[in-house]
């Protein structure tokens, strides 16, 4: 595998690190303080060409590789995952239409929320109160009337919800058959459309989530994406691609733990030198320092394989479920390393921290991701008479 980015992605790499480093990093804390959505921080990141970079051209995007989206998630993370998961908020939400959804209702739909100059949103509805790991317990409902579907139902932990203009809505058109009765809709908010209870959260404050109500929405039959039936599929291969997005986050707070503890381990003196060159210090930055790379290959290894169109199940949820660990674990040793300082809240470490810990839950547990890829490794095993694969997916797949 060639690991070399190509000039477009280097230079879009550059271009997010350029904008973190001035609109994100000095400003996050203070932003965290205001606990509100971080609107010019996200207008700008729009106007710099850093969201909704995978929308095919045909639909008025930049049509760019989920590599790329990674590249710019990492970055942004790097400066805070609060805002990074706003910015990136509509990656998740325009997945499923970029799946499923034909060119014309891409058009329709997503063409206007992303050409025009004021950076518009989407939100991508799938967790319920009953209903997160579980997703075939999804209990809101399309009924068919005529040309037209009656949606039903409370959505909850939505992120971007009540700055979206588009809601990507999971809702079972036929409850009894569980998951083959879900499907998937584009719901513009429209009569019947609320924002319900706003959460407060531990971190991540310079994000938003919050529930949707849908009462008696008239969602036209054209909104519905795919067929009925395939919703549960389509909410599978989004997050088999989103999860690497999250990774990219990870990637980036583990990478800015490392930083940050690396510099102090250097400027800060006990016993006559930089505690730096104590190996109790020196063992901890190693072990960081090792972390952030393998998330960073596992990452973006497993969005090659996405954009190469190879099975990616396994390989999005080891990325998902690797970096983010790595993020709360390389937070946690940076406050040990900065000790009383690493604790106070005008040092940056603390926040990721706090960050870090929603990295392991949201776009599914770290629990989940385990099962996703122990189920995928059991499907793959090994004839140990033979030596072939059982039931391996991608035989053209290259070994990482
Ligand atoms: N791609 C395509 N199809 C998939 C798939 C994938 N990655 N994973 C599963 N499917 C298909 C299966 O092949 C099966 O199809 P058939 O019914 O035709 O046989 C169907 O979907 C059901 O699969 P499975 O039995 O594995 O479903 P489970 O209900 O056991 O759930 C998990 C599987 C737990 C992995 C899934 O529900 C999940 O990912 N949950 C977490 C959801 C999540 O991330 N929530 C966070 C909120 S989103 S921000």
């Amino acid at each position: 595998m060639d690991f070399a980015l190509t000039q477009e992605e280097k230079e879009l790499a550059e271009r997010a690190r350029e904008f973190t480093r001035e609109y994100i990093t000095p400003r996050a804390h203070e932003l965290e303080r205001r606990n509100e959505f971080p609107m010019e921080v996200v207008q700008k990141a729009y106007e710099v060409g850093l969201m909704n970079l995978h929308i095919p051209e045909e639909a008025g995007g930049p049509g760019m590789s989920l590599l790329a989206e990674t590249l710019v998630s990492e970055a942004t993370g790097y400066g805070c995952a609060g805002i990074a998961t706003s910015i990136m908020c509509n990656n998740l939400a325009f997945a499923p239409l970029v799946i499923a959804a034909t060119i014309d209702q891409l058009k329709e739909y997503v063409q206007p929320l992303i050409t025009g100059k004021k950076v518009q949103f989407g939100a991508f509805c799938l967790t319920e109160r009953k209903a997160g790991s579980d997703v075939a317990s999804v209990a809101t409902t399309a009924v068919r009337d005529g040309d037209e579907y009656i949606m039903n139902g409370v959505k909850c932990f939505i992120t971007n919800a009540p700055q979206a203009s588009l809601f990507t809505v999971f809702a079972s058109t036929q409850p009894e058959l569980r998951h083959k009765g879900l499907s998937v809709f584009m719901v513009p908010k429209t009569k019947g459309v609320k924002i319900g209870h706003v959460e407060n959260k531990m971190g991540q404050l310079n994000s938003v989530q919050s529930e949707v109500v849908f009462k008696d929405v008239r969602v036209p039959a054209e909104c519905l994406v795919g067929k009925e039936g395939e919703g549960f599929k389509i909410a599978m291969m989004t997050l088999d691609k989103t999860r690497a997005g999250i990774a990219a986050i990870a990637t980036g707070v583990a990478q800015r733990a490392l930083d940050e503890a690396a510099r102090f381990a250097n400027i800060r003196h006990q016993f006559g030198r930089p505690i730096g060159k104590f190996q109790g210090i020196g063992f901890m930055l190693a072990a960081m320092g090792a972390r952030a790379s393998a998330a960073r290959l596992l990452t973006r290894y497993a969005a090659w394989l996405a954009d190469h169109n190879m099975p990616v199940s396994k390989h999005s949820a080891f990325a998902k479920f690797f970096a983010s660990d790595a993020a709360m674990q390389n937070a946690i040793d940076a406050v040990q390393i900065m000790g009383g300082y690493g604790y106070l809240t005008e040092y940056p470490v603390e926040k990721l921290v706090r960050d870090a810990k929603l990295l392991q839950i949201y776009e599914g547990t770290n629990q989940i991701q385990r099962l996703v890829a122990g189920n995928a490794i059991l499907k793959e095993s090994v004839d140990l008479d033979t030596g072939f694969h059982v039931e391996y997916p991608g035989r053209d797949a290259p070994l990482f």
